[in-house]
């Protein structure tokens, strides 16, 4: 027996039957079960694949009855857009929010994989939303709006001769995370013995090519029966209308055609009524059971494990979510310790190699300081001897200057002097 060493050794007995002697009251468990779901009311969640125009709302509105109203796509569209509508519906005393949503745009791009991935995103966008509810510490999964999606109806076109590329790259990127069912779409435009021929083709290419789509299950034997030969007549050829015809004195849905008409719930024109009874009648508790047990749990798997998380450890021993969180925290402060560490060590770098470019600096500028201080030593001594020889010159010229007027003077005294002699001059030309 393995044992996990932190919990005692736990001998667990097989339950022994016992009969009771009177009426206890617990089997009336299925009962409450009935009424809590009936308060509750279910939810539902269709996604539509097929191209523009090639009959989902008219499909719809044919399976519940009603009229959605969507309004019709163009053609033009650059990006595939998923539209989601939600719908309260009554039948009984039974309440059903019903979501439909559709593919805008589906095939009309150039680029197939740009149509493809827009409903992958939006599948997974919504096990996430539901994810984030479960881990949160205040959950309210009782009155959350489940928008998982349930079935995915991917309308085939009625070619009669094979999937197009297109369709088997959108089903096999969606088949782990949806329930396919496929339908060939207006199948009143293909003829009863090119329709048998089509559906075995259309089988043995999604076989071929590793498509998984839903089967419906055969393990209740209630219903093991009906789904088992339904499964035999997948994909669903179907026809859509909401006229209402009259044939023989009952008003029918059909399509009236100018040589006949195409009544859509009669088994011998289209496998409509399959569809219907499928779909809602017999299997929409399995489509979301799927849903939540199949797809969700393949997505909260990966997800929980890109995290991080893991049932058992690599010596293959089981661990406790805490023990992984633990160990993650762990790793987490760890890391945060060397990225820490690896910071100082990069912020005293950086100090050093600033201190280093500052010191240069201040180095350069110390040198240019000096040589200047030199320059202009220079140029005052230069001044200075300048003024030096200046003020020589102002000397000498003072002298030369005091030597000449005390010459001047001389002459100017001295009779018989020129200056005398001019004066005379002067005077005698007067008179
Ligand atoms: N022959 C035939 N025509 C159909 C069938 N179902 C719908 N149509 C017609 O196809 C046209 C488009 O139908 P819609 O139901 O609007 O198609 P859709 O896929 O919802 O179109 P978008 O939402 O615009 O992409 C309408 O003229 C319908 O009457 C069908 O089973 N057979
Ligand atoms: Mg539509």
């Amino acid at each position: 027996m393995v044992m996990n060493p932190a919990s005692p050794c736990i001998q667990k007995d097989s339950p022994r039957s016992l009969t009771m002697s009177g009426h206890v009251g617990f089997e009336s468990l299925p009962d409450q079960l009935v009424n809590r779901s009936i308060q509750q009311g279910f939810c539902f969640n269709i996604l539509c694949v097929g191209e523009t125009g090639i009959g989902k709302s008219t499909l719809i509105d044919t399976l519940f009855n009603t009229n959605f109203e969507d309004h019709e796509s163009s053609h033009f569209y650059p990006h595939v857009r998923l539209k989601a509508q939600t719908y309260e519906l009554q039948e009984s005393n039974v309440r059903l929010k019903l979501t439909i949503v559709n593919t805008v745009g589906f095939g009309d791009q150039i680029n197939k994989e740009e149509s493809y991935q827009p409903i992958v995103d939006y599948i997974d966008a919504q096990f996430e939303a539901y994810l984030q509810e479960e881990l949160k510490i205040k959950r309210s999964l009782f009155n959350y709006h489940d928008s998982r999606v349930h079935v995915c109806l991917y309308f085939i076109s009625p070619t009669g001769h094979s999937l197009k590329t297109l369709d088997l790259l959108t089903m096999k990127s969606l088949d782990s995370k949806v329930n396919i069912i496929p339908v060939i779409a207006k199948a009143d435009a293909i003829s009863k013995t090119e329709l048998q021929k089509f559906k075995i083709k259309l089988m043995s290419e999604l076989v071929s090519n590793g498509v998984q789509i839903y089967q419906f299950p055969t393990d209740d034997e209630t219903i093991a029966k009906i789904n088992a030969s339904m499964n035999g007549h997948l994909p669903f050829a179907v026809v859509g209308s909401m006229d209402e015809v009259k044939v023989g004195n009952k008003m029918v849905k059909a399509r009236q055609y100018p040589w006949g008409v195409v009544q859509v719930e009669n088994e011998n024109h289209c496998d409509f009524v399959k569809l219907r009874e499928m779909l809602i009648c017999t299997n929409m508790e399995d489509l979301r059971d799927q849903t939540h047990t199949r797809h969700y749990e393949l997505y909260r798997r990966r997800k929980l494990e890109e995290m991080g998380f893991m049932d058992v450890g690599p010596e293959n021993q089981p661990l406790s979510l805490q023990e992984t969180y633990e160990a993650k925290r762990h790793e987490f402060y760890g890391e945060r310790q060397r990225k820490e560490e690896e910071m100082k060590q990069l912020f005293v770098q950086r100090v050093k190699e600033k201190e280093a470019i500052l010191k240069e600096a201040e180095r350069e500028l110390q040198a240019k300081f000096e040589h200047l201080k030199r320059v202009h030593q220079e140029e005052k001594l230069r001044l200075e001897e300048k003024r030096r020889l200046l003020e020589e010159e102002i000397m000498a010229f003072s002298k030369k200057k005091a030597t000449s007027e005390i010459y001047q003077n001389q002459t100017f005294m001295t009779p018989g002097s020129n200056l005398r002699k001019d004066k005379d001059r002067k005077n005698s030309n007067f008179m």
